[in-house]
């Protein structure tokens, strides 16, 4: 219960950063089809309007296009509408003003970065229905007289994660600990096939005291080394952090995972309606080989609550504020873009503080 509540205070903190509630946890903002995306729960919307440029490039720029003619918004809360309640629907206009300077960077180290820190948990994906090439740019853009300054670069993935997901919900935790002692325990959805799920340290559940595992021996040991040999590999060891400097004495981790965000390799996430343990919400196997939860909902249809995204590449060819640019042939499938800043990756004001404005453009080019 402990964590839940710090979780919440977490997400809660995360909420206040970059301004808009709305935008905390994960968006999903389609620059594949140059229309409008929603985002956020009704009566209170915020609406991404990317344009189409006269080279057939989907721009989305820190500026916020006005809403184009005919546009209705959610049918359920229709622009300049009322809600079910009588409430008024409000309609905020979103442009890319939120990307961090080390939310990308972050990412690329072995403790992983929060997702928060991308861009409020904006996400950009595209579907293809066949292979193409495609071509996706992003780079810094002026916003209110901010916005340069900003050093792009961005990871590109197979698959899209839930509406709404986020770094610390149970069913997929950053850094999961056991209820009675809160000690690390092995995160279900992220510890490696074949983990042998031996802990370095054994605790007394009534005085949560540690002592050393004899089971977990040298040979454990380089086997847990080269499960997770890789910093930036698609599984986390959060029962023996092998991969982030161990456990201390006393069983609790040397380094913590900021979050869950790898810019260099596969990761997961769910959002608040993933239970853990509810056997109604079954996982699947994609054909990709990437894994997904579904719940089933009254109406019969199913809302994905997790899923795996599989890493395609990263861009961060430049430092400072030159563009990075991406071609790449991809077969038909769901795509995303992780985007943010490779400026810094320290806890000084200089690093964390800055916003800076953007823009990205998708293109298929043949
Ligand atoms: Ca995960
Ligand atoms: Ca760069």
């Amino acid at each position: 219960m402990k964590q839940n509540q710090l979780v919440r205070a977490l997400a809660l903190a995360g909420l206040g950063f970059g301004g808009d509630a709305a935008l905390a946890h994960v968006c999903n903002v389609d620059i594949g089809s140059g229309e409008p995306t929603l985002c956020g729960d009704s009566p209170q919307f915020s609406v991404y309007t990317p344009t189409v440029d006269k080279h057939g490039a989907v721009v989305l720029p820190a500026l916020p296009n006005p809403f184009p003619a005919g546009f209705t918004g959610d049918p359920n809360c229709p622009y300049g509408g009322t809600d079910a309640s009588g409430n008024a629907c409000v309609y905020g206009k979103a442009g890319l003003i939120n990307f961090s300077g080390y939310g990308w960077l972050m990412g690329t180290t072995p403790l992983l970065g929060d997702s928060h820190n991308l861009h409020g948990g904006t996400f950009f994906t595209f579907t293809l229905a066949e292979s193409h090439t495609v071509r996706i740019t992003l780079a810094g853009d002026t916003y209110f007289g901010n916005g340069a300054g900003l050093d792009p670069a961005f990871s590109l993935y197979a698959g899209r994660l839930p509406d709404d997901a986020h770094d610390g919900v149970g069913y997929d935790s950053t850094d999961p600990v056991d209820d009675s002692c809160g000690l690390p325990i092995a995160s279900k959805t992220d510890q490696a096939p074949g983990d042998p799920g031996i802990p370095q340290y054994l605790v007394d559940p009534d005085t949560c005291v540690a002592s050393p595992n004899p089971a977990f021996t040298v040979k454990v040991q380089r086997q847990y080394a080269k499960l997770y040999r890789r910093p930036n590999g698609p599984y986390r060891d959060t029962l023996n952090y092998i991969q982030t400097g161990g456990l201390d004495e006393t069983d609790n981790p040397l380094h913590l995972f900021n979050g869950q965000f790898n810019a260099k390799g596969g990761w997961s996430m769910a959002n608040e309606d993933a239970i853990p343990g509810d056997p109604s919400q079954t996982m699947v196997t994609n054909p990709d080989g990437t894994r997904a939860t579904y719940k089933p909902l009254p109406d019969g249809s199913q809302e994905l609550v997790w899923s795996e995204l599989r890493f395609i590449k990263a861009k961060n060819a430049h430092t400072g504020p030159q563009m990075e640019a991406m071609t790449i042939a991809l077969p038909a499938g769901h795509y995303t873009v992780a985007a943010s800043g490779a400026n810094c990756n320290d806890q000084s004001i200089a690093c964390v503080a800055p916003h800076y404005g953007g823009k990205i453009t998708f293109k298929i080019i043949e």
